[in-house]
């Protein structure tokens, strides 16, 4: 048992980029997580939660003011939004990202900004996380497989960063592309999506505020399960528009073809905004389940239009087939 246990603990990254005082402080730490654990079964849970623990830098935001940044609704247990995650580099079973994904490497880390922009740039991580103050905002995510979490985030308005680039009169929508990494992320082979995974959203989409980029939760640096270094937060969009570890922003002309639009144009659409009236062909989009919250026997929750958002971002679809344009 011990033996086992000990392998699981083999840190798979590197150690020139882990400080060695942090790398030895963590296996001790770990060591007697795990001791303590041995009896009950979870020593292998203990240790992956230990490394998770041990990786946290504190990130903290200021309230946002933006009008619907705030939810009331409760916060899901972090607990549960790092370890039910859709983050398919990873994995496609929902505890795949959080066993997975601590191979990935977040620093070097850089951000092009491209196409068409007047200041095309590229940004370091470094230089993105002092770009604007950062906010707390605690939005309602959606998936389209019909569950739900309210999470605090840390970041900023996209919009802050568009604002630095100048957007030429030709950019229409906004490209988003995620690292694809067969080396550090082992699903990046698999045909289940084309890779690498790329989102859009169309320019005004993007400027508007409620649009996060966001760099931690929880007052926290994300964990690379849930998109570290730098991911988007499109609250009244379905999950998968929230594009995980970006490394290239490109504004274009045309409406980007999305990954999920390749795999599936009949299932997802290059909107897919939340909406209870139009139903995925597989899952009906009326109710849901609150991860952490609503048991499988517990009565679903009403999805609400837009997830909630519509007094804010309802305006931009003014006269949009919502049936058509899903
Ligand atoms: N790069 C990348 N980003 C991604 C995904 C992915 O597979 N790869 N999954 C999306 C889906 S379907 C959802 S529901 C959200 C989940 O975010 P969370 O794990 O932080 O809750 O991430 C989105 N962003
Ligand atoms: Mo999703």
């Amino acid at each position: 048992m011990p033996q086992r246990l000990e392998s699981g603990f083999i840190h798979p990254v590197p150690s020139e980029i882990t400080p060695r005082a942090a790398y030895e402080g963590r296996r001790e730490w770990m060591k007697r997580l795990a001791a303590g654990a041995l009896g009950t079964g979870l020593a292998g849970w203990a240790a992956r939660d230990a490394m998770a623990q041990a990786k946290v830098v504190p990130l903290p935001g200021a309230r946002s003011a933006v009008p619907g940044a705030y939810t009331m609704e409760k916060a899901t247990p972090k607990a549960d939004a790092t370890s039910y995650n859709n983050f398919y580099e990873f994995g496609t079973d929902k505890a795949d990202p959080a066993k997975n994904a601590h191979t990935l490497v977040t620093r070097p880390w850089t951000v092009a900004v491209e196409g068409e922009v007047k200041k095309p740039r590229t940004f370091d991580i470094d230089a993105l996380l002092k770009l604007a103050a950062m906010e707390e905002r605690v939005y309602r995510l959606r998936c389209v497989e019909g569950w739900s979490m309210v999470l605090p985030w840390v970041g900023y308005s996209l919009a802050e960063l568009i604002k630095q680039v100048e957007p030429t009169g030709n950019a229409k929508f906004v490209e988003f592309h995620t690292l694809a990494d067969p080396k550090t992320m082992p699903f990046v082979g698999s045909r289940v999506l084309e890779w690498p995974y790329v989102e859009g959203l169309r320019l005004d989409e993007a400027l508007h505020p409620l649009t996060l980029l966001a760099f931690g939760m929880y007052g926290e640096v994300l964990p690379n399960q849930n998109g570290a270094p730098v991911r988007l937060v499109v609250p009244w969009k379905y999950g998968f528009k929230s594009a995980k570890s970006i490394v290239k922003i490109r504004f274009v002309e045309k409406q980007p073809r999305t990954a999920w639009v390749k795999a599936a144009a009949s299932e997802y659409g290059f909107y897919s905004n939340v909406n209870p009236k139009v139903d995925h062909p597989r899952w009906s989009q009326a109710t849901e389940r609150r991860i952490g919250e609503d048991g499988i026997f517990a009565k679903k929750r009403p999805t609400l239009m837009f997830n909630g958002y519509e007094a804010q971002v309802g305006p931009m679809y003014a006269g949009l087939d919502l049936s058509k344009n899903f």
